[in-house]
């Protein structure tokens, strides 16, 4: 098993599943059994235990079908915590709770009007920050982080996404330079110089995974990525996801590592 870059994480935090999460937005029409997505959820909770990670829970509000996801309403860099202003309005009041909890434990910024920007587009990769141009986050939103990362190491850019909801719906950071991701939503010309582990067509979902000391948390029942991700050296544990997938979250969505 590989050490990985990210071996002074020790925290995640983590929203319950509202009773309320089958009203969350969404693509599909499939219908969510709210008692299974909280049964996975619970699941989720114990492996990030499991690989050594205490929880920070931020209250649950059944007011908010899609708090679960919780990592669209902050990216913490070191040190800071960027406040999310997210552009669903029904998403709009997660960020109260988490600002709080935020405040407690970092230096905490926000990103504000015209910008919007979810969680779930920024990549972090060592000293890079990606920041997906999506429906949901905008230039204004880079222009903002750029600021408030001025005086650090953190080289921000932007990159237009295609086809998925979020730029880690397409890619994620797996630690020791590797990166997995799903070709054809993003120009994949500015990982330049990291690995890459391509999913095979068929298991594109597979590319939202979430990496903790060594193991790689990935959806159930995608074998072949399993083994690409293997053969580079990380361990794999694998996770139920049906009910997340169903609201167009995935495996990074449900957690914010610190
Ligand atoms: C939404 O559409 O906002 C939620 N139903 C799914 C958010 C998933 N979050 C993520 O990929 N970071």
């Amino acid at each position: 098993m590989k050490s990985m870059g990210a071996g002074s994480v020790r925290h995640a935090l983590v929203r319950p599943v509202p009773y309320s999460y089958d009203r969350c937005i969404r693509t599909s029409r499939e219908k969510i059994d709210v008692a299974i997505a909280r049964r996975q959820h619970d699941e989720y909770c114990r492996a990030l235990q499991r690989l050594g990670l205490s929880l920070i829970w931020i209250r649950g509000d059944n007011a908010l079908p899609d708090s679960c996801f919780v990592e669209d309403t902050a990216v913490v860099f070191g040190e800071k915590a960027v406040i999310c202003n997210m552009r669903e309005k029904s998403r709009a009041n997660e960020v109260t709770e988490v600002a709080k909890v935020m405040g407690e434990l970092k230096e905490t910024y926000r990103i504000n009007p015209p910008a919007t920007i979810d969680g779930g587009d920024v990549l972090v990769v060592e000293d890079r920050v990606f920041v997906g141009i999506s429906a949901r986050t905008n230039l204004h939103a880079v222009a903002q982080l750029k600021k408030i990362l001025g005086n650090s190491r953190m080289n921000v850019v932007s990159v237009k996404v295609h086809r998925v909801l979020h730029l880690k719906s397409a890619c994620t950071y797996l630690g020791n330079g590797v990166v997995i991701l799903s070709k054809g939503c993003f120009d994949t010309s500015i990982l330049q110089g990291l690995g890459k582990i391509i999913v095979p067509r068929g298991e594109e979902y597979a590319a939202d995974c979430l990496a903790v000391s060594g193991t790689v948390l990935i959806a159930r029942d995608h074998a072949e990525t399993r083994k690409l991700v293997e053969k580079e050296g990380f361990r794999v544990e694998e996770l139920e996801m049906s009910e997340f997938r169903k609201g167009d979250g995935a495996l990074t969505c449900l957690s914010i590592i610190l």
